[in-house]
């Protein structure tokens, strides 16, 4: 059978995907706690190529030196057995209650101080563990009243923290890049860096702007009500998508995490199209790891949870397929070039052409058809159509 995953593919999942309980704000958890351990060896029989997790997930907060090092031996164990890889880590900076206020922009000198160390602490971990990507993902930094929360102020202590940890990487050799990831609010009523585009316009102000890029979720950008197909394709075009957040989500509401394409599905599969074949004007595809990170319905039992784990990389392969013979179809072609769409990929001025020659120009502005231009018919529905038929298994 075919769309089976496989190592190639380099799908990843976090391990507080597959390892949720499933608490919500309303209930109890509805599964038992999931052993990190357990949960490589079966996201390495479902043909998972990597894990990544938030330092809390492998060591519970608090754990003494000793049994933490013992945690971190038996994953790497796992890891060892399993040939499983962390291209990835992170910093739970949002769920004990010091970081109520925030964890890096906190109004608590204290509780900045000890976020970054925090952040430090499992950056060394990242890189003991053979990581490349350190994501950044600032749950809790943002506020819930305008008048509580400097914005200025916890911007500037934002690009402290983000320098001071890139200083940090570069001083150790450690070659990790760091990730920020948006998200527009839950659990704080507003998030700093609520966007991609906000993150993008922050991380231009940091001193090592070239070792920061995003990491964008299918979700969070929805929940914004942006299109992140969009989001993806200017992070490519920047050369700052470093590492993503695959899932779905149904709308302007609260963090779904759904399993990915279980949201906006033709969304999915034009983000599928663009990961893999790159923009249709030209480009590079993206070359990083397909990260999951979904939350397993509450309805699920154990079995549930691995069958959406699948699902995850199963349709993420079946979108893939489609988006190859989408992109191989001669009608498509032909619509394609009916939308006109590579050609936006040719440049508005001749070579060596400047503003004096386009105004020299009586093509471009006395003799141009305005009303002709006007008239035409791009062929968008007929192009999307096609999409939604190859989408639907119909071509
Ligand atoms: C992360 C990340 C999120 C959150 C969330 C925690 O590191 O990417 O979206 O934490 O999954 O529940
Ligand atoms: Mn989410
Ligand atoms: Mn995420
Ligand atoms: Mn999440």
């Amino acid at each position: 059978m075919t769309n089976v995953p496989t190592r190639a593919d380099r799908f990843s999942f976090g391990l507080w995907t597959v390892g949720w309980r499933a608490q919500d704000p309303f209930g109890d958890a509805t599964r038992p706690a999931l052993d990190p351990v357990e949960a490589v060896h079966r996201l390495s029989e479902l043909g998972a190529y990597g894990v990544t997790f938030h330092d809390d997930d492998l060591i519970p907060f608090g754990t003494d030196t000793a049994e933490r090092d013992r945690l971190i031996a038996r994953f790497t164990s796992a890891l060892d057995e399993t040939g499983l890889v962390v291209p990835m880590a992170t910093t739970n900076l949002f769920h004990h209650p010091a970081f109520k206020e925030g964890g890096l922009t906190s109004n608590d000198r204290g509780v900045r101080r000890f976020a970054l160390r925090k952040v430090l602490r499992n950056v060394d971990l990242a890189a003991q563990l053979g990581a490349s990507t350190y994501v950044m993902w600032g749950g809790r930094e943002g506020s819930e009243s305008d008048g509580a929360k400097d914005v200025a102020a916890a911007l500037e202590r934002y690009r402290e923290a983000v320098d001071l940890i890139a200083e940090y990487i570069v001083d150790h050799d450690y070659g990790l890049r760091l990730a920020l990831e948006p998200k527009p609010n839950e659990p704080r009523g507003d998030i700093l860096l609520p966007t991609v585009g906000h993150a993008l316009g922050f991380i231009s102000t940091l001193e090592h702007a070239d070792m920061v890029g995003l990491n964008p979720e299918v979700g969070h950008e929805q929940m914004a009500g942006l299109n992140y197909v969009h989001g993806i394709a200017q992070a490519m075009w920047q050369g700052k998508l470093f590492h993503l957040d695959l899932n779905g989500q149904r709308g302007i509401k609260y963090d779904q995490d759904l399993v990915f394409g279980h949201g906006d599905l033709l969304n999915a599969f034009f983000l599928v199209d663009l990961l893999e074949n790159g923009p249709v004007g030209g480009g590079p595809a993206y070359d990083g790891p397909r990260h999951f990170d979904y939350k397993p319905l509450r309805t699920e039992d154990i079995d549930g949870v691995w069958d959406s784990a699948a699902a995850n990389m199963r349709t993420y392969l079946l979108l893939k397929e489609r988006a190859a013979a989408f992109r191989a179809d001669p009608e498509v072609a032909e619509a394609m070039a009916t939308t006109q769409v590579r050609e936006l990929a040719r440049p508005t001025l001749a070579e060596g052409e400047g503003y004096k020659q386009l105004l020299a120009d009586e093509s471009a502005f006395e003799t141009f058809d305005a009303d002709a231009a006007g008239a035409q018919g791009y062929g968008v529905v007929r192009l999307n159509q096609l999409a939604v038929e190859h989408v639907l298994g119909a071509r």
